[in-house]
């Protein structure tokens, strides 16, 4: 049996009830089947793909916190720093009901390999729990942060592990967080990211993912010869990748005509007016039939629907799974010519294959979505040099970095017979930086 297939195997019966995590696993290795099969034996003998997929530790806690009205809560807290072979644990913190173990290995996991293509000294973790901020007063949340800070603050430090945003964590979540943090140790370390502008955070930190996204998807539509100009765009989500996806693309000249929440989702054939979904989102925290309140030209529909519209480019910027085969053949049929991942694997292994399959370009979230963990990379070079930039040069060297994502995907699916294979490109891309490094450093 190959290297790969054997730590496959390994990998699904050790973690037979985290269905997510062997889902992103199984798609890195058998995109670097053709790099492990030229190395085997070297892999091999350093046991390389079973550390790479075994987490350096996954740390779980318990969160007590008190309601409004004096009852306390117990929510279950966790960190998973899975890789540090490049740079501290770097990764956002996920507050959703869904959350457990299954979900922040998977995203730890990814994270490795998206920081890897950023180019920046930065390994991957990943952290959060399974509190549902949704209809929670700002008191409630503050109390939560505070009390998940209390316990994550040990093993958390700007040379060791460096927290930031994910679902359900904005700017309210960090400032809290780093509040806490702060009151317990006495100390204004660069531990978080995505603060605020006033307390270390950097310019366009908040729109890093989206305009990343849309930086990295405009280099790749050039290098196939297309353009987002004059195209119509589905964008699923409503919240912070979504929000500056819509923005970026609109900017590019491209019209957005979906939304979309936990609830349901808009199809606004004018297109997404974007001052409307930020109050909306931003400033009230409410619902998408709330937009359509303000749009009476838009419709909006209960539960999924947004990859049912027509559309030459999908972007996918809600959560893991959202995009079915079911849906990407709707795409297909709808003349859709590319996807480009916002989202953390948002869409699944069948409808990824069924998409290539069908000619359609298709950018892989660790890849597409680096943005964001990048500007975060920038915030700690600003604080390690006590020193901000203007939005000017943070957004300018947010474009180079996702135009060079760009390339070195396209490049390396290229070198290894892959033309076009964004997925197989991004994966060898940060696999071999991430290998070389460990390998360098001995077996740990
Ligand atoms: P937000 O919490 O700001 O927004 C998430 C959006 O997706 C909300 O509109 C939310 O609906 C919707 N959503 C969340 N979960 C579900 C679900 N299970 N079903 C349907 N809709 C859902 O998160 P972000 O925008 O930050 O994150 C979105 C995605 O992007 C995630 O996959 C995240 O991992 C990824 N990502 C985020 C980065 C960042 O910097 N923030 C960086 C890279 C990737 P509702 O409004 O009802 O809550
Ligand atoms: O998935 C991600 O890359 C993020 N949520 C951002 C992580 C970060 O450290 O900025």
């Amino acid at each position: 049996m190959s290297y790969v297939d054997e730590v496959l195997e390994s990998v699904k019966k050790k973690n037979g009830h985290e269905p997510e995590f062997i889902q992103a696993v199984t798609e890195v290795l058998e995109s670097i089947r053709v790099v492990v099969d030229a190395n085997e034996e070297k892999y091999r003998k350093a046991a390389l793909l079973e550390r790479l997929v075994e987490p350096d530790r996954i740390i779980t806690f318990r969160v007590p916190w008190t309601d409004d009205q004096g009852n306390v809560h117990v929510q279950r807290g966790y960190r998973v720093q899975f890789n540090n072979a490049i740079g501290p644990y770097k990764g956002g913190l996920r507050f959703h009901p869904s959350v457990y173990q299954g979900i922040l290995k998977f995203l730890g996991f990814e994270q490795v390999f998206k920081n890897a293509l950023t180019t920046l000294p930065i390994g991957g973790g990943k952290g959060g729990s399974d509190f549902d901020p949704h209809g929670k007063s700002d008191a409630e949340v503050m109390r939560f942060c505070q009390a998940f800070m209390t316990e994550l603050y040990k093993y958390i430090g700007e040379n060791v592990d460096v927290p930031a945003g994910d679902i359900g964590v904005g700017g309210r979540e960090v400032g809290y967080l780093y509040g806490q943090y702060k009151r317990i140790t006495g100390s204004y370390d660069s531990v978080l990211t995505g603060k605020g502008l006033t307390f270390g955070g950097s310019l366009i930190r908040t729109q890093a993912t989206g305009y990343g996204l849309l930086y990295c998807a405009d280099e790749i539509l050039k290098l196939n010869g297309k353009t987002l100009e004059g195209k119509i765009a589905a964008v699923s989500g409503a919240g912070n990748v979504a929000i500056y996806a819509t923005e970026k693309a609109q900017q590019l000249g491209a019209k957005v005509v979906t939304a979309s929440d936990s609830t349901g989702w808009i199809y606004d054939p004018d297109g997404i007016d974007l001052a409307v979904l930020k109050d909306v989102k931003e400033v009230k925290r409410a619902r998408l039939t709330e937009y359509k309140a303000q749009r009476p030209n838009a419709e909006y529909h209960e539960g999924k629907g947004v990859w049912s519209v027509k559309c030459d480019y999908a972007f996918p910027c809600a959560t893991q799974n959202e995009l079915t085969l079911e849906d990407a053949k709707m795409l297909v049929a709808n003349g859709c010519q590319g996807v480009f991942e916002g989202a953390n694997m948002p869409t699944t292994l069948d409808a990824t294959k069924y998409l290539l399959e069908n000619g359609v370009i298709f950018t892989p979230g660790k890849a597409s979505n680096a943005g964001g963990v990048a500007t975060s990379a920038l915030e700690m070079s600003q604080n390690a040099e006590r020193l901000s930039w203007s939005a000017e040069e943070v957004d300018s060297k947010l474009k180079g970095i996702m135009e060079g994502i760009a390339h070195a995907m396209s490049d390396a699916a290229e070198k290894y017979g892959a033309k076009g294979n964004y997925v197989v490109g991004a994966n060898i891309a940060g696999f071999e930086k991430v290998a070389e490094a460990m390998l360098a450093q001995g077996v740990y």
